[in-house]
């Protein structure tokens, strides 16, 4: 920003809002005005574009279920939403897009390094993911950690009006309510955590473990996606600070701490609506048309990583081609992984072991023109995912572990024609409630290939019974009901 007089910037600065959401992320994605939109712009659809006049920068909101769930909250209570808004230059100052205030946060090169490459995401993801992977532990990623987090919750701290309802989001953040409670001990604070909270054995490993504990400790709610979760929390809580607890309330000092269990969706109405237009209608016949019209489509759609458990469906497909069960070009299937968090290592070797395995399978079973796995590192918009989904007659979820897994529950909105099946890991969250789904232990390859073999060759008025099942929960469980929900609970 310039000097000079700004007075509609000013203004926002010092606004303070009832309702604020602390996350990560804000929901925007920035256009450069000189360039055409970037891949993530290009995925993220078709949301206006509002320039700033203040700062001459283009913004974009950004998709997704968690935005579309709290922006009618946000818009209804005149509530701000902190967060980085991408990128390691000079933040935006505080703005409005589409009735939504947001609070830009400043990272930095090395922030971006230690609190969020290092500390959240080579060290708590996969930790809190059953280190699936193992988790690095370094010293200056977790004092990068605190620093950040603390910023968050200085920033925070400044928007909130008196007595107001702040929201934290997820394990970047772990720190921000006992931060937060402590500059404002009158807000009410709810923390979500979108990804599992390990068992105490687990967790007894992170470096600096009773700070994240006492961090999350400084909410009023603290909400889970599974109940076994919230029972880890409060059975934690006792083991490492000696805190009682009843049923699943802490007691902390004074002070009262609920944990529980708010099992996140999607905007259920939305993929339907997407998946009922004839456009994506015409695509997804196109798609199977491009891949050769096969008998059967097996589809996975996941960020690239190693949780979702992409090369151990990769090795299901290819045994069950060496073994003469599957064929191409009869049954095809098709990987869309979208690139995700590239500088950290484990994602780097990830990437080389399923590009291989890929490399290896259509090696050994593709035909000139006929690959046995359409492999595409790439993001796409939702209209294409939508077609994609309804070109799918399989969806394989396969995560070793997974909070919840929100691609399954899209599947399952997108399939109003009631085709189609929905192989799903019993370690995702998704499968407490999709119980219909072909469930399987991802950790047992003959039971992944056997899981598959069924759904392939699923009688079309069993698949709809099933598909018809889960839909009907989903419509009585969307994400705006989750928002409400946790709202409610948390007393606002
Ligand atoms: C975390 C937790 C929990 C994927 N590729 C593209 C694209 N996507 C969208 C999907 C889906 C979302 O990204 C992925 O959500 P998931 O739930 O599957 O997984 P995580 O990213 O790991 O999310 C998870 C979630 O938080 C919410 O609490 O369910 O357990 O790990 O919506 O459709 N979207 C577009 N292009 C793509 O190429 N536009």
């Amino acid at each position: 920003m310039t000097g000079g007089t700004l007075p509609e910037v000013v203004w926002d600065v010092v606004t303070r809002s009832g309702f604020v959401v602390v996350a990560n992320r804000m929901p925007v994605d920035e256009v450069s005005p000189a360039t055409t939109p970037s891949p993530a712009a290009v995925a993220a659809g078709s949301a206006a574009l509002r320039p700033l006049p203040a700062s001459g920068r283009e913004w974009r909101r950004s998709p997704g279920g968690l935005v579309t769930a709290l922006h009618p909250v946000l818009v209804a209570r005149g509530g701000t939403w902190v967060g980085w808004a991408g990128g390691v230059g000079e933040p935006p100052e505080p703005f409005e897009l589409e009735g939504v205030r947001l609070h830009p946060v400043r990272l930095d090169s090395v922030d971006l390094e230690r609190y969020y490459e290092g500390q959240s995401n080579a060290s708590i993801w996969p930790l809190y993911h059953d280190a699936v992977e193992t988790p690095v532990y370094r010293r200056r990623w977790r004092e990068s950690y605190r620093e950040v987090n603390a910023r968050f919750a200085a920033a925070a701290a400044e928007v909130a009006a008196p007595g107001a309802t702040v929201w934290v989001q997820d394990y970047q953040l772990q720190l921000v309510p006992a931060m937060l409670r402590e500059q404002r001990p009158d807000l009410r604070i709810g923390f979500f955590l979108h990804i599992p909270f390990p068992p105490i054995e687990l967790f007894m490993q992170l470096p600096g473990r009773a700070e994240v504990l006492n961090g999350l400790l400084g909410a009023d709610l603290i909400g889970f996606q599974q109940k076994l979760a919230a029972q880890n929390f409060v059975r934690l809580a006792r083991h490492l600070l000696g805190l009682r607890y009843r049923g699943q309330t802490v007691k902390v000092e004074h002070r009262e701490v609920k944990a529980g269990a708010f099992p996140i969706s999607i905007d259920v109405a939305e993929m339907e609506q997407l998946a009922a237009n004839p456009a994506v209608q015409a695509r997804a016949k196109q798609i199977r048309a491009e891949l050769g019209d096969p008998v059967t489509v097996v589809l996975g759609v996941d960020r690239l990583d190693y949780t979702k458990g992409i090369e151990l469906r990769l090795k299901a497909f290819r045994e069950l081609l060496a073994e003469g069960r599957l064929a191409v070009p009869d049954t095809v299937m098709v990987q869309v992984a979208t690139p995700s968090r590239e500088r950290v290592e484990h994602y780097q070797t990830l990437r080389i072991r399923v590009e291989r395995e890929v490399g290896r399978i259509n090696g050994e079973f593709g035909r000139v023109g006929v690959p046995a796995v359409h492999y595409l590192h790439q993001s796409y918009s939702r209209t294409e995912l939508a077609a994609l989904y309804c070109a799918a007659d399989v969806m394989m979820v396969t995560p070793l572990r997974d909070g919840m897994n929100l691609v399954a529950k899209e599947y399952v909105a997108a399939r109003a024609d009631t085709g189609g099946a929905l192989v799903l890991s019993e370690f995702a969250g998704a499968a407490t409630e999709l119980r219909q789904a072909f469930l399987c232990n991802p950790y047992d390859p003959e039971a992944v290939k056997e899981t598959l073999l069924r759904a392939v060759h699923v009688p079309p008025p069993e698949a709809a019974r099933r598909i018809r099942a889960m839909q009907r929960h989903l419509r009585s469980h969307d994400v705006d009901q989750w928002a409400r929900n946790f709202l409610a609970e948390l007393g606002s």
